[in-house]
């Protein structure tokens, strides 16, 4: 049997502990490089707290494995046992432009069941925390159900990207939300966006294209205090894959579904 509070404790210790390594990286030259185009950003600070969280765990838990964006561990294929799902640095263009708003992510898997995630805005020193059955915290307060919330009275997580002209999306879907919805944010952190949810600052969250160590974390935090977390054709999420992503309270969840999103048929 694992001990699930074990684990627990280790990862808040590693995680705030790799925190601590990222703010003393302020004030040395960053490294960046980029990725896929020259918007996609990585850094050795990523690379780096990656790397720590992998040591650790190998160390402390040679029997779990380890997917990260960063790649550094070997990939895996199947949600099998227990997985830690690691984003190092979820916000990397914030950290390198603002030093701020980013965040770790690390979501704890067992066989594709969500028990333990952890957020951590390092800047704030705000720790939102969930394990499984037990409530989700921001550091040691308890975060309450999510009420209820109409699209009229709320604020969205949406980039203007997926109101505008692009790959994924025709404009015209979301742009009738983002005039109906009280507000619009973007704050370039995926997880962040999950942990503003799950505390009721945010009442949803639209992307079309997440990562599974993005949302690993919120996913579980979100669920556990009552919202939906789907992908924007109303189907289940795939941890192994990259997929468009809908987060929201429950009211809302299902209003955008139905109104803006047609359940999933556009
Ligand atoms: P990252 O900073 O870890 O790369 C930015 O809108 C949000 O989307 C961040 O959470 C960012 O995570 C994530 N994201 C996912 N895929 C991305 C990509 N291909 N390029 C830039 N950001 C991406
Ligand atoms: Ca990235
Ligand atoms: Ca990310
Ligand atoms: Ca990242």
């Amino acid at each position: 049997m694992t001990n699930w509070l074990e684990v627990d404790t280790y990862a808040k210790e590693w995680i705030k502990e790799a925190g601590e390594r990222i703010k003393k990286s302020f004030s040395k030259k960053l490294l960046i490089e980029t990725k896929s185009n020259k918007n996609d950003l990585v850094t050795e600070i990523d690379k780096a707290t990656e790397e720590f969280f992998i040591q650790n765990i190998n160390k402390q838990y040679p029997s779990h494995r380890i997917l990260g964006e960063e790649g550094i561990s070997s990939s895996i294929e199947d949600l099998k046992g227990i997985v830690w799902i690691i984003d190092p640095i979820d916000g990397t263009m914030n950290f390198v432009h603002m030093q701020r708003d980013f965040a770790i992510s690390i979501g704890i898997y067992e066989d594709g069941v969500g028990k333990i995630g952890l957020i951590y805005d390092v800047v704030a020193d705000e720790l939102y925390h969930v394990v499984q059955g037990k409530g989700a915290y921001m550091n040691d307060m308890p975060l309450a159900p999510l009420k209820e919330t109409a699209v009229e009275e709320a604020i969205i997580g949406l980039n203007s990207t997926w109101v505008t002209e692009n790959k994924r999306i025709d404009p015209k879907i979301l742009a009738p939300l983002a005039r109906d919805a009280r507000g619009t944010r973007s704050f370039g952190s995926a997880c962040l966006e999950l942990a503003y949810i799950a505390s009721g600052r945010m009442d949803a969250y639209i992307t079309l294209r997440l990562s599974p160590w993005d949302y690993a974390a919120g996913k579980i935090m979100v669920e556990e205090l009552g919202g939906k977390v789907t992908s924007l054709r109303n189907e289940n999420l795939d941890l192994l894959t990259q997929n468009s992503f809908f987060a929201g309270k429950p009211g809302v969840h299902k209003e955008i579904m139905e109104k803006y999103l047609h359940n999933g048929e556009w």
